[in-house]
């Protein structure tokens, strides 16, 4: 599974894209954009609209959500002049080849894909057609989390075009913080790289100290309560005194900023509060409020492009949070806090070596069904070696709908089996729909199906263990 990356070739691949996009830029009429509906993608959009500004190329850009075949949202976006003076360039989205490639080989147009995104495809690089430069660091043996984010590539590759995109560099910060969920401290290869370039340079500002990821803006006491990485069991989602009380005891102002703890305050918190968490944050100096924290733009961001696409879009052009966005932005945040509490403390589950099954419905709206699945396996309040499948009965459908979720722990030692695999098993032995990727995926089945899931799914799990070692 662990390849070392392979640095050399990648570069090579990278600075052939760059040149070839130089070369050509002169003979390009239009640049089409088009990027991924979460906070990497909109940053890495961003990237790329002020390269093209300083290029003086004209573009459009649109976003690409997954809903429907590239096939079909392709033919909306594509002109039937046909012709190798327009240029498009995909980030953060882009590596589904098998769909891709078909199309591009029809087409006149030159296709310049930067996506950090695992490749699904058998085509092999040299098979690709001429009008296709296809960056994706995975193919090299890079992590698209930890090692480089899709912002992080788009940045490169605007960079290595024009070096004055360094001061657009928080946007980087700003994909990376969204698609790793990580204190920086953790960040690994070209992130760190670029990270570290940015902090040198003055463009954002690293901190260290206590880390409430989802309130780092906020006062210690709301940071305790809808801090969502990491989720303290203790105060999570309390909407009690117990927090300003636990803060008082400890002489601590509960008011008082999370940024602006003393480290004594840090130390006597994370010992009486039972929980760890310390670590470095970007700052971006150039915002106000909210909008300062990576990660909490990077999570507005995330909520937004669920919410309402161009709020998104427009926010990364702003200093300061709209009424609007922050008012997205607590509804969310709360909910989820109080559904992190939920699921930590109450539901009734059942468990066999491999997964746990928790019935949520009833709950937790099942609009929040997926959000909850994922925080709660990043958060590890579960098993971390166990698979997790969330969800209950879908009343209009009469269906069981599943979030299904696993860590990169429970990847690593079962072969890389995980959620996509499972889920395609499950889908051949019992029907139903659904699909995902590694960590994350979906799976609606019928009542009697998953009533024999719970009873097979140990079974599935091994079958699929004995297939990966032969
Ligand atoms: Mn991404």
């Amino acid at each position: 599974m662990d390849i070392k990356p392979d640095r050399y070739t990648f570069k090579n691949k990278f600075e052939m894209a760059v040149s070839q996009f130089c070369d050509l830029s002169s003979q390009f009429q239009k640049v089409i954009a088009i990027s991924h509906n979460d906070a990497d993608g909109i940053s890495s959009l961003h990237l790329i609209q002020n390269l093209l500004y300083r290029m003086n190329l004209s573009y459009d850009y649109f976003i690409y959500n997954r809903s429907v075949s590239w096939q079909n949202y392709l033919d909306g976006i594509f002109s039937q002049r046909n012709t190798e003076k327009t240029a498009f360039i995909f980030t953060d989205v882009g590596s589904n080849l098998n769909e891709l490639i078909p199309i591009i080989r029809e087409r006149n147009e030159k296709f310049f894909i930067l996506d950090h995104h695992e490749v699904e495809s058998d085509i092999t690089l040299d098979q690709h057609p001429e009008n296709l430069m296809f960056v994706n660091p995975t193919l090299y043996g890079f992590d698209g989390i930890d090692h480089i984010a899709g912002a992080t590539l788009t940045y490169m590759f605007a960079k290595a075009i024009k070096p004055q995109i360094i001061k657009q560099g928080w946007l980087a910060v700003i994909g990376i913080a969204g698609d790793s969920l990580k204190p920086m401290d953790q960040l690994r290869s070209y992130n760190r790289e670029i990270y570290e370039e940015l902090v040198a340079e003055d463009v954002i500002k690293d901190r260290e100290g206590l880390i409430l990821f989802g309130g780092m803006h906020n006062s210690i006491r709301n940071g305790l309560r809808y801090s969502i990485l990491p989720f303290v069991k203790q105060f999570g989602g309390d909407t009690s005194n117990s927090i300003e009380n636990f803060l008082t005891n400890l002489g601590i102002n509960p008011e008082k900023k999370v940024s602006k703890l003393t480290e004594s305050e840090i130390q006597k918190i994370q010992e009486h509060g039972n929980f760890e968490s310390y670590g470095n944050y970007a700052i971006l100096p150039n915002k106000r409020g909210l909008l300062r924290y990576a990660f909490e733009y990077a999570l507005l961001l995330n909520i937004l492009c669920f919410k309402n696409i161009s709020a998104a879009v427009s926010i990364i052009q702003l200093q300061n949070i709209t009424r609007y966005a922050k008012k997205i932005y607590y509804n969310y945040i709360s909910s989820l806090a109080r559904n992190l509490k939920i699921i930590s403390r109450k539901l009734p589950r059942f468990e066999t070596d491999y997964a746990i099954f928790i019935r949520i419905q009833g709950k937790i709206p099942p609009s929040n069904w997926s959000d909850t699945a994922s925080f709660s396996t990043v958060n590890e309040l579960f098993n971390p070696y166990k698979i997790i499948l969330l969800g209950g009965l879908e009343r209009k459908s009469q269906t069981i709908k599943l979030s299904i979720r696993c860590t990169r722990k429970f990847l690593k030692r079962n072969n890389g089996i995980g959620v996509n695999k499972l889920i395609s098993k499950i889908i051949k032995e019992l029907g139903g729909t659904g699909g995902g990727h590694k960590l994350a995926g979906g799976l609606r089945l019928s009542r009697a199906s998953y009533k024999r899931l719970k009873e097979n799914i140990d079974g599935y799990i091994s079958l699929l263990l004995e297939e990966a070692q032969s």
